[in-house]
């Protein structure tokens, strides 16, 4: 390549809505980063792991909650609806619903296209009576439901307490949004995670494998590969804490030494001990998170828990 192809390459690279968002994280005081960029490959694999450690009971204890309660969830759901996923992954929590309720469509929406078309496929061997209408987009963004769907009853699921990655109020602009989309009549089941001691909180997010650590560190190992960076991970410690006043998780990558760091041709220092705001997990209670649904117009019809309750599962209407 010559000098100039090569620059106009490494231009482009820069300009991408991940490179302005990364040099706009680290030029903010305190620096801070999207937690949405930790899904590469390679993350979301990690986070795959994150789910089956010992220590990081949401994603089990949600699992428990859909199969024990299956049959009251089933009765919230109006025969011949049409089921919204948000964000779905890999479907595994949808399955359970599925088999348990009289669903006539399902509507996943994830924006990773190949993962969701593959899932998809995957379903509709293991159910082949149902209808699945992928759409692949941000859900945090407007978007249409497909045509197919427009006469039947609409219930929104968005389970794993990825609400909670939200500030409280982009979660309650969120939570207007999808009643917007849903509609009069709809039907949401929303699963939080809740406020609970701060040692099993803070556990869930420093397990003893390292886990989280890797997962954390990995968006620094993706920003020197997507944008030409040199962050050296051996310099970086993975920190996660409950931040009680504002009922949060809060996961930080710490310097462990004065450096500079090259990230899209600028130089950003760090002081020893500064931080990168990597993610906030935010904990609330049912009446807590009760409260922010009514602010966007929805109303409580039922909240299922486990028996320690850590976590919950919230059926809502849309009046
Ligand atoms: C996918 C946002 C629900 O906050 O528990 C897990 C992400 N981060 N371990 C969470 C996560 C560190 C997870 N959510």
């Amino acid at each position: 390549m010559s000098m100039l192809a090569r620059t106009a390459a490494r231009a482009r690279l820069h300009e991408s809505e991940f490179a302005r968002d990364v040099i706009a994280g680290l030029s903010a005081r305190p620096k801070w980063l999207w937690a949405k960029y930790f899904y590469d490959d390679h993350g979301s694999q990690l986070f795959e792991q994150i789910t089956a450690l010992p220590e990081y009971y949401p994603t089990r204890t949600e699992l428990g909650i859909l199969e024990d309660r299956a049959a009251e969830i089933a009765r919230f759901i109006p025969t011949g609806a049409a089921l919204i996923e948000f964000g779905s992954g890999s479907t595994a929590k949808a399955r359970i619903v599925l088999r348990a309720a009289a669903v006539a469509a399902y509507v996943p929406v994830d924006i990773s296209a190949g993962f969701l078309a593959s899932e998809a496929a995957r379903l509709s061997r293991d159910l082949p009576n149902l209808r699945i209408l992928p759409v692949a987009a941000d859900f945090t963004k407007p978007f249409a439901l497909p045509a197919a769907i427009r006469t039947r009853p609409r219930v929104g699921f968005f389970p794993g307490s990825t609400i909670g990655n939200f500030e409280p109020s982009q979660a309650a602009e969120f939570l207007r949004h999808a009643a917007r989309l849903l509609g009069a009549g709809a039907h949401f089941i929303v699963g939080i995670d809740l406020v609970k001691d701060q040692r099993v909180l803070e556990a869930a997010y420093d397990d003893a494998a390292g886990v989280t650590a890797a997962f954390n560190l990995n968006l620094l190992r993706r920003i020197n590969r997507e944008l030409g960076a040199d962050f050296d991970l051996e310099r970086f410690r993975h920190k996660a804490f409950f931040n009680r006043p504002q009922h949060r998780i809060e996961m930080h990558l710490e310097s462990r030494a004065a450096q500079s760091v090259l990230v899209c041709d600028r130089v950003v220092p760090f002081a020893a001990g500064e931080t990168i705001h990597t993610e906030s997990s935010y904990k609330y209670t049912v009446e807590s998170f009760q409260a922010l649904a009514a602010q966007a117009g929805w109303s409580p019809a039922a909240v299922w828990t486990d028996p320690k309750r850590y976590f919950s599962l919230h059926a809502l209407r849309l009046a």
